[in-house]
């Protein structure tokens, strides 16, 4: 490995005269642009929990109608790619947002893809493309880029999810904007996950046809996928975690082109290390309490709290609870990496 050339090397005048007409010398930045072995991420391994966000969640509510706001959310900003960035990794936004009774988020659709998965309340509701998607605690809800989408609040008391974007990505791509809209003319009909695909294995006869919508499914319901967690205990080694991908049932391949969803299952006790990813990704707690070490750092996490994970991360999980299993969520851009054909996954040796 050369020792390169640094700008301190060279001539003032000649560093003038590159500034001068917009040109930057490549080499004495070449280390950091393109380290050698493995990424050298800004990115932290950081906690947010919900016990902190929770109270000044509620008082956002006091402080900004929702009219005044939108969308009335917490941005969840990583201190390694600058707090105010709104970027909890770099392809990941994540802001937890609150919706109180009666209150409504108007329609709009952008060019950012985003997810919601519920954190508390009961009531809740996103309408995308018509079609009016119930959020109860753990539900998976997809408004991907270029659909219509607006919340409402139906019950009482507060109603918080979490939200994920791909925003980093599309904004650094100076393509994110939105178009704002009619509130939508409803379909009457429950969403596709109660309706068209109701079970595995089964789709709709003509869409072997072909021509089916890229986004067939919007919702799912966490007790169903809950359930096929616990369903998966028996089948699963005692040294590998419970792990299952939300994909598009057409397909079978992931839901947005962007960024990936999973879910994962801890049993009473049990530590996991699953695999160490080039993928970056943030994990949200539906259910229980537990310990994480992300490379050098370490956590305690309760329900409902989230933190990040940097690309090429080694990952420890441990469920606390010697009587009740954990449940986790994940969101992470191995999509991108994998469309970009540089995914790798790092089995341990
Ligand atoms: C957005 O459209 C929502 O629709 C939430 O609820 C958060 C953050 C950035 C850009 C658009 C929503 C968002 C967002």
């Amino acid at each position: 490995m050369a020792e390169l050339g640094t700008r301190e090397e060279l001539p003032a005048e000649y560093l003038d005269h590159l500034a001068a007409k917009n040109l930057v010398p490549l080499w004495p930045s070449l280390r950091a642009v393109l380290p050698y072995g493995k990424p050298a991420p800004n990115t932290q391994p950081v906690l947010w929990r919900y016990k902190d966000i929770r109270p000044l969640l509620l008082q956002a509510g006091e402080l900004t109608p929702i009219e005044k706001a939108e969308r009335r959310v917490l941005a969840l900003g990583n201190p390694g790619l600058g707090v105010d960035n709104m970027m909890a990794t770099p392809s990941i936004y994540i802001g937890m947002q609150l919706i109180q009774p009666g209150e409504t988020a108007p329609c709009h659709k952008h060019t950012p893809s985003a997810i919601r998965c519920v954190v508390e309340g009961s009531g809740g509701f996103t309408t995308v493309e018509g079609e009016k998607c119930p959020m109860e605690k753990g539900d998976l809800i997809l408004t991907p880029s270029g659909t219509w989408h607006e919340h409402g609040h139906e019950g009482s008391g507060p109603v918080v999810w979490m939200d994920a974007l791909d925003l980093p990505l599309i904004y650094y791509l100076e393509a994110s904007y939105c178009i704002e809209g009619e509130s939508q003319p409803l379909t009457n009909l429950p969403d596709a996950s109660q309706t068209r695909y109701r079970r595995a294995g089964l789709v709709p006869y003509k869409s072997l046809a072909g021509g089916r919508a890229p986004y067939p499914l919007y919702r799912y319901p966490w007790i169903e996928v809950r359930e096929s967690l616990e369903a998966l205990e028996a089948d699963t080694g005692a040294d590998e975690m419970i792990w299952l991908a939300y994909v598009n049932p057409e397909t079978g391949t992931e839901c947005l082109p962007t960024l990936g969803f999973s879910a994962a299952m801890l049993r009473p006790g049990e530590t996991a290390r699953p695999v160490r990813r080039s993928a970056s990704s943030v994990i949200h707690v539906i259910e229980g309490e537990g310990e994480a070490t992300v490379d050098e750092t370490e956590f305690v996490w309760e329900e409902d709290d989230t933190f990040t994970v940097p690309t090429h991360a080694a990952v420890t999980l441990t469920n606390r609870s010697a009587r009740h299993p954990a449940f986790l969520f994940v969101v992470d851009d191995a999509p991108i990496q994998r469309k970009l054909l540089f995914y790798e996954e790092f089995p341990e040796a």
